[in-house]
């Protein structure tokens, strides 16, 4: 028997865990320990233990499929490049949009904007980012000058004070769970405030329920409070940051008063006292944040004001300090990085920069690309197809499913029912891949060579352990090859993902002086701009990413969300995930040690409610919003602030985005997914 170990990285979470995948007789088997690995030292969660169960699924796709008469056929590679290449060539380049995949690697990611900018040429390229942290990007962006996690996952285990608003860190990134735990062993106060009293809200020392939707409230409530006392960083506020006037202006009004922020968000007076005292006052203090923040029409607004309370205390730039937002998916730090967004390319180097479009025309050797306009981002995307059909015709969506992850799904399935031609490209057949023309079966992650970015900006590398199943094939080679039928064969022509990360490195800033060589063992942080550069672990030490190196304070008034509740829908809803399961659940529903710990999806109703509406618990109930109805079992529970009720959105079976609400962030396009009206009913008995 020949066994063999692969060391790679986990394809679920950004905190990036090394693994080995146990190859026996030439098929993966069993995931292993690697102690050595950088992120998580051998240390796993139970999807990244079980992350080889779903690869040997005979659901896996193997061949590509033709829709034809409203039933999928199977084809030959030839045939469905030839149906592609026809149909894409039938376009007008702004009339096609591309979607690309925070599960798939950076040089696929590299070479679908590249796809969408050199071969279609349309400038709408995005991906689930913006579903997720676009409003950490464009937030982080306008008052540090770069959108990333400040500190390393490593360094949060040295900060004395952990305040954790909207993560629930030891179900979606327990690996960095992990830190906090050391900090709090090491004696660092850990601060939480969720709506929801979760495994990371019971790790805390002080734990602050609250309203889902207030969280400017609490942060502007926390600086008032921090300025009355004189505990603001006046030296880092001079020295560091500009507009310091705007922020006290807008923080000192009466409504951030303690006793008008305890109303407004439900949160004891004397709890946000002393939240303020313990980050003002310890000599290191790191703020976390993921989904709780991004995911509301005030996004952006959120992300800037958890940055002012950094600025305030002069939290960055050191060890153990930090504003960290928690990327989610495996690998959507890089699907940014490379440019996956309507207006970057790799780099963040802007597409309405004359200057860098002519770098990226000279770069793929083309007279042309796309025009120097910002496209449309998926959320617009959606909106367009269904409000205005026929502007957009034709979509290539790469490892995405939002027929179950975006909002208002019945919306979704209207706009993308309006598509003259799908193409979806996946590991499965998805909710989304079912709406296709045409369908093309991918290698997943155990079956290719690459590289993908971790939440703290580190690059490692993904080594092929077994071939794909039937005729499936890895993403960069379905590209290279649409790519030359398109009439771009040198611009696709790479041989291997090292080749096609050799071009990154030569077009993106950031990523200059990475090699693969480099990459082993432990990979290296971006900004590494030369082949001597050590990479980048902390941001932002002596001065700010912005042209003078100040940080900018932003005056950010609290808005509540946009759907509030009112007679007819009296609750907020939320939405997340929970640890045993991943998104739409593609693969965590056909890994069985993790579908057996959680099966279907629930409501969490908080005891007292349920007690009004006359719900038990483990009953179906009927939950509606303005959207759509789903039958859900209750799960009635003091675990959850009154008044507001979460469902984890992995289950098709009760899909929380029926409910969903698509109102977007102004700037950052992002919807609305941590609130909106909602009401739940009992369903009478037959
Ligand atoms: N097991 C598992 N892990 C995952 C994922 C997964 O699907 N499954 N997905 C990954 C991805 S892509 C992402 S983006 C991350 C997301 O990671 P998280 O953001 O940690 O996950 P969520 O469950 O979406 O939301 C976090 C918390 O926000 C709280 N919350 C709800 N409304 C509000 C609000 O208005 N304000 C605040 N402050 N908090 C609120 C919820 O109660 C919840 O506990 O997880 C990653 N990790
Ligand atoms: N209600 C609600 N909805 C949400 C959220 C929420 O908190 N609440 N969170 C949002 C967030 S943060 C996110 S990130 C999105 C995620 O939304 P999606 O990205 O749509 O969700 P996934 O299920 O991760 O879909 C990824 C797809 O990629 C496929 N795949 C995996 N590996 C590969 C590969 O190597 N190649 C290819 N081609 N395909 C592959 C998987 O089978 C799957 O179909 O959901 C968003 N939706
Ligand atoms: S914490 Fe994230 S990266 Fe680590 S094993 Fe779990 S899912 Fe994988
Ligand atoms: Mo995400």
């Amino acid at each position: 028997m020949d066994i063999k170990y692969v060391s790679t990285t986990c394809p679920y979470c950004g905190t990036g865990c090394g693994f080995n995948l146990v190859v026996r007789n030439g098929k993966v088997f069993d995931v292993a320990h690697w102690q050595r690995a950088p992120v998580n030292g051998g240390k796993l969660c139970p999807k990244g233990r079980y992350a080889h169960e779903f690869i040997k699924s005979p659901d896996r796709l193997t061949k590509p499929l033709i829709k034809k008469d409203g039933e999928f056929v199977e084809a030959t590679w030839a045939e469905a490049y030839d149906l592609i290449a026809e149909k894409f060539r039938s376009y007008k380049p702004a009339e096609m949009a591309c979607l690309s995949s925070a599960r798939a690697s950076n040089e696929e990611n590299y070479l679908m904007q590249k796809f969408a900018r050199v071969a279609l040429k349309t400038p709408h390229v995005d991906h689930c980012a913006r579903l997720c942290h676009s409003s950490t990007v464009a937030g982080l962006a306008a008052v540090f000058g770069s959108g990333a996690m400040t500190n390393s996952i490593m360094d949060i285990a040295d900060s004395r004070c952990i305040f954790v608003l909207g993560s629930n860190t030891f179900e979606q990134h327990p690996l960095i769970a992990r830190s906090i735990v050391r900090a709090r062993q090491s004696g660092a106060k850990v601060i939480v405030a969720d709506p929801r009293n979760t495994p990371t809200a019971r790790q805390a020392d002080l734990y602050m329920p609250f309203v889902s939707g207030t969280d400017v409230a609490v942060l502007n409530g926390l600086m008032q409070e921090i300025i009355r006392n004189g505990w603001e960083d006046k030296e880092f506020i001079a020295r560091r940051t500009k507009d310091f006037g705007k922020l006290k202006e807008a923080v000192m009004k009466d409504a951030y008063s303690l006793d008008n922020v305890s109303k407004t968000t439900g949160i004891p007076v004397e709890s946000l006292r002393t939240a303020a005292e313990w980050i003002a006052k310890a000599e290191a203090a790191a703020l976390i944040y993921s989904m709780g923040i991004t995911q509301h029409t005030t996004g952006v607004d959120n992300v800037k004001s958890t940055a002012n309370l950094m600025m305030l205390t002069g939290n960055l730039g050191r060890p153990g300090t930090g504003v960290n937002p928690l990327r989610g998916q495996n690998n959507v730090q890089g699907a940014c990085d490379m440019g996956c967004l309507p207006n970057v390319y790799s780099g963040y180097q802007k597409v309405n920069d004359e200057a860098a479009r002519k770098k990226m025309i000279d770069a793929w050797g083309v007279e042309d690309i796309a025009e120097g306009r910002v496209g449309y981002t998926v959320t617009e995307m959606i909106n367009i197809l269904a409000d205005n059909p026929g502007e957009l015709k034709a979509m290539y969506i790469m490892g995405e499913n939002p027929m179950l992850s975006d909002p208002d799904l019945r919306h979704v399935e209207e706009a993308l029912k309006n598509l003259e031609f799908l193409v979806v490209q996946d590991i499965f057949l998805t909710e989304t891949a079912e709406l296709a023309d045409v369908v093309l079966p991918a290698a997943c992650y155990a079956e290719k060579d690459g590289t993908q970015t971790n939440t703290e900006r580190r690059v490692q590398r993904w080594k092929k352990a077994q071939q794909a199943p039937g005729e499936a094939k890895e993403d960069w080679q379905i590209i290279c090859d649409l790519g030359a039928k398109m009439g771009y064969p040198e611009q696709f022509a790479f041989k291997g993902p090292e080749e096609i990360f050799n071009e990154v490195a030569a077009v993106t800033p950031s990523y200059h002086g990475m090699s693969y060589a480099r990459l082993d063992p432990d990979g290296l942080h971006w900004p590494c701009p030369t082949a001597e550069h050590p990479g980048t672990p902390i941001l932002h030490r002596e001065k700010f990413a912005m042209p003078d190196g100040l940080g900018v304070f932003s005056p950010i008034e609290w808005k509540p969300p946009a759907e509030v509740p009112d007679a007819e829908y009296p609750y907020v809803l939320t939405t997340g995930r929970v640890i045993w399961q991943w998104h739409t659940g593609t693969m965590t529903r056909r890994s069985w040690s993790l579908e057996k710990e959680a099966p279907t999806g629930w409501i969490e109703i908080n005891t007292e409610d349920a007690r009004e509406l006359g719900i038990l618990d483990n009953e179906v109930v009927r939950a509606s919003t303005r959207r759509g109805s789903i039958d859900i079992l209750a799960r009635v529970t003091p675990e959850i602030i009154r008044g507001v009720m979460f469902i984890p959105f992995h289950y098709k079976e009760c899909a929380a985005n029926l409910l969903t609400h698509n109102a977007l962030d102004p700037v950052a396009r992002i919807p609305e997914y941590k609130a909106c009206a909602v009401k739940v009913e009992k369903i009478a008995e037959v």
